[in-house]
């Protein structure tokens, strides 16, 4: 347990625990993706599939979201189903987390919020799909999204396919490198941008296993320095779609979300689901195939750290 009088908050699974105890590798889950990222039912059916996939590659999942006002870190079959389909679940960031947590409210974690719940359980290593970050337009609307401080800020490694291509891609990284997050392509020298495998962006470090990974982690700890580390792991080729091929859906999207009026913690969701929609489902295939391949990673990395 990372902070003290955090702990009565936390509902912590018994087999998460008991490997936490062990020193054996878990792998912590967001459930943002799961209540405002994916459609019902493939949400679900993911979540469980992403699970699995954990396992099978050596480590134990632990699915964290906010039921009545508990840090459940892991969930249950049934709590998982309830939450594929539950109403008035709040997407909760660092800013949401103490109120939902005091309101006894429902609550979907993000990026940001899944990396505070899983430092506190003592969770080193989470998977996503793709994190947040600097919105197209931020000169207008300041929109940075919170996983990007956080990153600066809390030391889990977060295993993602890069940054949604529906962002601003080079401000994302330049604020990255400002916040002092070392960003590392998984076997790749370009930075990938979610649905695809690159973009006309450089990746500013590279790493080719998870021991070398794990080896970063373990040196940045050891020199004090605080913080997360980021794996930008590309989508496998047989599940990608290209780049300029997206380009005119998400300048779509983007046209839409800003004609429409949606700002906020609601952009993100808008944007998401507008793409599945324009692309006949294209899209969605292609997010639910790399946070597979970014969860298999992510348990790579667990198993590593534990050596
Ligand atoms: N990755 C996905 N689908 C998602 C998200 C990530 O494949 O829905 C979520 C994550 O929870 C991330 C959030 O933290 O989108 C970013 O939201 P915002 O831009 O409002 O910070
Ligand atoms: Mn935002």
């Amino acid at each position: 347990m990372k902070h003290d009088t955090a702990s009565r908050f936390l509902d912590i699974a018994p087999e998460v625990q008991a490997t936490l105890v062990a020193g054996g590798a878990v792998v912590a889950l967001e459930s943002t993706i799961i209540t405002h990222g994916m459609p019902h039912p493939q949400n679900v059916a993911t979540a469980r599939e992403v699970e699995t996939v954990v396992r099978e590659n050596g480590a134990v999942p632990a699915t964290i979201a906010i039921i009545e006002g508990r840090l459940k870190i892991g969930l249950s079959d049934a709590e998982l189903d309830w939450l594929g389909t539950a109403k008035d679940v709040m997407k909760l960031s660092r800013a949401d987390l103490p109120y939902a947590v005091a309101s006894r409210r429902n609550g979907a974690t993000t990026v940001a919020a899944t990396m505070i719940c899983a430092h506190l359980a003592g969770i080193r290593v989470f998977a996503t799909g793709g994190i947040g970050g600097v919105h197209q337009g931020v000169e207008a609307t300041m929109d940075i999204s919170a996983d990007l401080d956080e990153l600066a800020r809390t030391p889990v490694a977060v295993i993602c396919a890069g940054a949604k291509a529906i962002l601003d891609l080079p401000r994302t990284l330049e604020y990255l490198e400002t916040r002092g997050v070392p960003v590392v392509g998984y076997r790749t020298d370009r930075f990938p941008a979610f649905w695809s495998r690159t973009s006309e962006l450089f990746v500013p470090l590279r790493l080719d296993s998870p021991d070398a990974m794990a080896d970063l982690i373990r040196t940045k700890e050891a020199l004090g320095l605080d913080g997360g580390v980021l794996v930008a792991n590309p989508v496998p080729s047989a599940h990608e779609i290209p780049a300029d091929e997206m380009k005119t859906f998400i300048d779509a999207a983007v046209a839409e979300a800003k004609a429409r009026g949606v700002v906020g913690k609601a952009v993100t969701p808008f944007l998401l689901s507008h793409l599945f929609e324009k692309t006949a489902g294209r899209s969605l295939a292609t997010n639910i195939a790399l946070v597979k391949n970014n969860a298999a990673l992510a348990a790579q990395l667990a198993v590593s750290l534990t050596r």
